[in-house]
């Protein structure tokens, strides 16, 4: 027999052959590794062979756990919203409903609610780019003492169709074509737009699809929907039509075109980063919760139905009762166990919180549980740490099923039983008062396939959109549907959705069909007129956001004997309001300053564009500017800081590299060193005055 060149009074990894000196060992069985049935293991760095150079030998049950472990590390990515991202936190309720509902999350105020947040684009699988222009899911699932409220809601308050039979259609026309596989994470391709032309309640959804609202800076800084009409009940069952609102502290805020798709390319993780940074250096992203409440007499009298998820009812009608707060502190410590199996029902809700019979929000309860079958593999998904209910205690008869973890004690598996009476615990009963209950709707119709006349309605709400937005967001919106329209080679498509467009808005259709360079069509037969709303100013995010450099990022190229007081003055100033400053150099190691100190790098100029950053500082010594000036990434970081509206601070040895870089004098371009606030003005937001001097919108 062979013999192993083992020598069992050496130090395992001082053994030959043991594969690499760094690994650690460990001898107690605390530190130790060990199979997943706790056999402790010696060898992590070799498979057991037949000798030195023989075949591995399949008794090496070590190896084969690890590997099959291994083989089945992926599990179904969500068919829609697969590539997300999220936090923990906590909700705090600061004004009472008690009037209106009987939950407890909506009725205690001050009280804390841990809540789990998961933001996620939609068309894109899991490991897709984070800035397509896509609408984000915004769901959040509170761990209340009366069981878990998941409000599963998007940045958009309304949505594509009105009845959930549509929804495997319009999923896969927007996802990769089914022949090609392409494109990824993209709407702007032939199998979209010829489902929405042919899908005229789609119409609204594609003016906010098409705005900046699906393209947003960051994840702390979109707002979220309830989207569909929910309920809610009070102590003596009474009930309210309630649509729930988010409103982030930061404000809404989003990049430009040209930007997010660069972004893309510099950074494919960028939102996901975004939150986990800002929240890792306890820059807490905070939302304001918020209600509309209506009677049914109230609902009555709109001209549109609640129940119609194409539909939004404008502040100005309903205003928005602000009834709370949500802070995301904490990061999740496992990516795959917390956001990866966090499995959201609109189905969770408390008692004192209902369900409407929006026909979308119907379909909706059924689907989120069934999916949650095919991705988590069981019935017992509730029972996963993400998902437990853990602001309250969770019983009831079901048991066994794949993957139990509870281990039930007892007889009493069904009710009602009488084990009580024999000395033996009888488990849980149901609670008439204290649980859920339905809101009890009239119901007495014929069964039918048909939608009401009150959904008929596809384009006054389009029209309300596209006319309250400011002159800014109406030219982004337009440039959004030539660019998306220049992307489908189908001309009868582009054809179908201008002759759609001409029923929102006639200017908008001409100047999509000048940016199209086709003839525009006749309007396409409406099942009812457009009506004109009352403009909804509260419908904009351009001049609505608070300018600060709090949430903001600022990028200062440096080269070697940069001006280092004036690097250190900036930094002081930006970080001193709440911004982030980043070092950007030609060299991850640093530069050497005037001063003959390192200035070490936060970011090498390659890989840190200036496309990451809200505004940007170039300062520079005259010799590196002259160097820099023959580096595309350089001439690029001020050629997109500009295009891309940004401020822009510089010092006199830097104006060479802006000259290049095309860079005219504005507002937002600044020399450094002056006065403070020259740079930190324009710093606080865009500069959308320029817009019209560096692209040709529609
Ligand atoms: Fe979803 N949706 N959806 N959806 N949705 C899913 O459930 C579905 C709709 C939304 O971070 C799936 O667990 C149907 C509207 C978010 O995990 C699935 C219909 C809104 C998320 C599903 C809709 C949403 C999902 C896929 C039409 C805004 C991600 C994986 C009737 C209010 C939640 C999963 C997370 C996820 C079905 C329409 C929001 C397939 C059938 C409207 C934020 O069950």
């Amino acid at each position: 027999m062979a013999r192993t060149p083992r020598d069992d009074t050496k130090a395992p990894d001082a053994q030959p052959g043991n594969g690499g000196e760094l690994h650690q060992t460990a001898s107690t069985p605390e530190t130790r590794i060990t199979t997943n049935h706790g056999a402790p293991v010696s060898d992590n760095q070799n498979s057991l062979k037949a000798g030195l150079r023989g075949p591995t030998l399949l008794e090496d049950f070590v190896l084969r756990e690890k590997i099959q472990h291994f083989d089945h590390e992926r599990i179904p990515e969500r068919i829609v919203h697969a590539r997300g991202s999220a936090a923990h936190g906590f909700f705090e309720l600061t004004d009472s409903l008690e009037e209106f509902s009987r939950a407890k999350i909506l009725t205690e105020v001050g009280v804390k609610t841990e809540v789990f947040t998961r933001f996620s684009t939609v068309a894109g699988g899991a490991g897709s780019i984070d800035t397509p222009r896509d609408v984000r899911g915004f769901a959040v699932k509170f761990y209340t003492k009366e069981g878990n409220w998941d409000l599963v809601g998007n940045n958009i308050p309304v949505f594509f169709i009105q009845d959930a039979i549509k929804f495997p259609d319009l999923v896969h026309a927007v996802k990769m074509e089914a022949d090609r596989g392409y494109p990824q994470a993209a709407s702007a391709h032939d199998t979209f737009w010829d489902f929405i032309g042919l899908m005229p309640e789609s119409t609204h959804m594609i003016m906010w699809a098409m705005s900046d609202r699906t393209i947003p800076r960051s994840l702390r800084m979109i707002e979220g929907f309830g989207v569909n009409t929910f309920r809610l009940l009070n102590d003596d069952d009474e009930p309210t039509f309630v649509k729930f609102h988010w409103r982030p502290k930061l404000g809404t805020q989003s990049t430009c075109w040209d930007e997010a798709v660069k972004i893309a390319g510099a950074d494919p993780d960028y939102h996901r980063r975004d939150l986990f940074e800002a929240i890792d250096k306890g820059d807490f992203p905070e939302w304001e919760f918020g209600v509309q409440l209506l009677s049914q007499e109230e609902a009555d009298a709109l001209p549109f139905d609640i129940l119609d998820a194409t539909k939004l009812i404008p502040e100005e009608l309903v205003p928005i009762r602000v009834i709370g707060r949500m802070v995301l502190n904490r990061n999740p410590d496992n990516f795959f166990a917390e956001t990866e199996q966090s499995a959201f029902l609109p189905t969770n809700m408390p008692p004192g919180i209902d369900v409407s019979e929006d026909p979308l929000l119907q379909g909706r309860l059924f689907s989120y549980q069934d999916t949650q079958l095919s991705r988590l593999g069981t019935v017992n998904f509730h029972q996963l740490p993400i998902n437990k209910a853990k602001g309250c205690p969770f019983q009831n008869f079901q048991r066994d099923g794949h993957m139990q973890t509870q281990v039930f004690k007892g007889r009493a598996n069904y009710e009602p039983n009488s084990l009580a009476e024999a000395g033996e615990a009888g488990g849980p009963r149901e609670d008439p008062v204290g649980g859920f209950r339905t809101t009890a709707v009239p119901v007495e119709e014929h069964k039918v396939r048909l939608r009401p006349e009150s959904f008929a309605d596809h384009y006054s709400h389009a029209r309300l959109f596209f006319r309250s937005q400011s002159e800014i967001e109406q030219a982004h919106l337009a440039s959004a549907l030539v660019f998306e329209l220049s992307k489908v080679t189908l001309e009868h498509v582009r054809t179908r959705v201008m002759a759609n467009l001409l029923n929102v808005d006639e200017t908008l259709a001409q100047r999509v069909a000048d940016g199209l360079a086709m003839p525009l069509p006749k309007a396409s037969a409406a099942a009812v007129e457009a009506s004109d709303m009352e403009p909804s100013p509260a419908l904009r995010i351009v001049g609505k956001y608070p300018e600060t450099l709090k949430g903001r990022a600022v990028g200062i190229l440096v080269s070697d004997g940069a001006d280092g007081a004036l690097v250190t003055a900036l930094k002081t100033s930006v970080e001193g309001e709440g911004g982030t400053v980043k070092i950007v150099a030609p060299k991850i190691g640093g530069v050497k300053l005037k001063d003959g100190k390192m200035l070490k790098a936060d970011g090498q100029l390659a890989g840190t564009p200036s496309v990451i950053f809200d505004a940007v500082a170039i300062i520079l010594s005259e010799d590196g500017c002259a160097m820099l000036m023959k580096e595309g990434a350089a001439v690029d970081f001020a050629k997109h800081a500009f295009g891309h509206l940004k401020a822009i601070g510089y010092n006199a040895e830097a104006k060479p590299l802006l000259d290049k870089a095309g860079v005219e004098p504005d507002d937002g371009i600044v020399e450094l060193g002056k006065e403070k606030e020259a740079f930190l003005a324009p710093a606080r937001t865009r500069q959308w005055a320029r817009e019209p001097n560096v692209r040709m919108l529609a």
